[in-house]
């Protein structure tokens, strides 16, 4: 062995630490109240949107999986539904989801807004996931933008408080701003070495394994949401009937026919959706035809109708229909 090799040469034994490293691969989910930030959080981490956003609560309704790749972890992160009290039949089909999701994980991320006090709702969840022994479990305060860092250190410890108090400990505290896209790496760091060895799971490159039908059904629900009030958020549902390239169109022009219903509870519901002259209808087309087409990278001709699905919410026949 020469003078050279037997020197210490710390790069070489970093390269070589990286090499020997086992490559882990698993799963995360995100639980945490409605509007916690939950989605956001998961498109900041994978830096693409895969889950639909909005400020009105009970925006996701399934779960949705979003793939980070790295040279060390593929993260799978399931963003699942915000877990509340349930009042319709859809409120506890979603619940049901976020309960199967959180058995199944290797890794359970508690969310908790920075700016809202930790409440009945957040220690109903938490109390649920003590319950979940073997699994670690991270504490996520979202939304650190929002206040001041004497607030930030409050939250922190409130939520390491009732992880005591309910007799368990976090594998992590951590504050992020998906939005500033603050630590939003760091958690990535903190939860890849929770995961099971494994070689990646999904191909490298896919970022979600959600149906493209599913995802444009979805931004159309995002672009109808914002603006409406009150109840009426929750009794929007979209389905895409059908994706279909345009025939006879030159192969440097092609267009993508999309026929979608969205589907509303009550027949006076349609003329909010509609809006005076279809002027509303027209801009959520107009809105969500532009997110369409960057996810599918065609230009779209978008078909929108308004739909009465009478009650769905508690109608486990439409439910079936709508795909819950
Ligand atoms: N200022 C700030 N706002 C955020 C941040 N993350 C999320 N929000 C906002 O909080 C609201 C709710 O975000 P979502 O990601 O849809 O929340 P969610 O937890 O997925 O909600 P549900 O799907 O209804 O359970 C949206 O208006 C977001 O823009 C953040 O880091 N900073
Ligand atoms: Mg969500």
């Amino acid at each position: 062995m020469g003078a050279m090799s037997a020197r210490p040469n710390p790069e070489a034994a970093a390269q070589q630490a990286e090499n020997t490293a086992p490559h882990r691969a698993g799963f995360a989910c995100f639980v945490g109240r409605p509007n916690a930030g939950k989605s956001t959080l998961t498109n900041a981490l994978v830096g693409q949107k895969v889950a639909i956003t909005s400020n009105r609560p009970q925006t996701t309704r399934h779960t949705v999986r979003g793939i980070v790749h790295r040279p060390d972890a593929q993260l799978i992160l399931v963003d699942t539904p915000g877990l509340h009290k349930p009042r319709t039949l859809l409120g506890e089909r979603l619940n049901d989801v976020v309960r199967t999701t959180w058995a199944e994980v290797d890794v359970i991320g508690f969310c908790l807004p920075a700016d809202q006090k930790l409440g009945p709702g957040d220690k109903y969840i938490v109390k649920e996931l003590a319950g979940i022994k073997k699994t670690p479990k991270i504490a996520i305060i979202t939304k650190s933008d929002l206040v001041e860092s004497k607030q930030l250190a409050e939250q922190l410890l409130a939520v390491s408080r009732l992880g005591e108090e309910l007799g368990f400990e976090w594998a992590e505290i951590i504050p992020v701003s998906a939005v500033k896209d603050d630590q939003v790496g760091l958690l990535a760091d903190l939860i890849a070495p929770l995961l099971p060895e494994s070689p990646p799971l999904y191909p490298e490159g896919d970022l979600t394994d959600e149906p493209e039908m599913v995802m444009v059904a979805e931004l159309i629900r995002e672009a109808a949401l914002e603006g409406v009030r009150d109840e009426l958020p929750h009794s929007i549902a979209v389905v895409v009937e059908e994706m279909l390239p345009r025939e006879d169109r030159p192969a440097d022009k092609p267009l993508l026919d999309i026929h979608a219903n969205v589907y509303i509870e009550r027949p006076s519901q349609k003329g909010i959706i509609i809006g005076p002259k279809g002027k509303r209808l027209k801009e959520v087309g107009t809105k969500s035809r532009k997110h369409i087409e960057a996810l599918l990278g065609t230009p779209v001709f978008l078909d929108l109708h308004v739909k009465v699905a009478k009650d769905w919410q508690r109608d486990p026949k439409q439910l079936r229909k709508l795909g819950f």
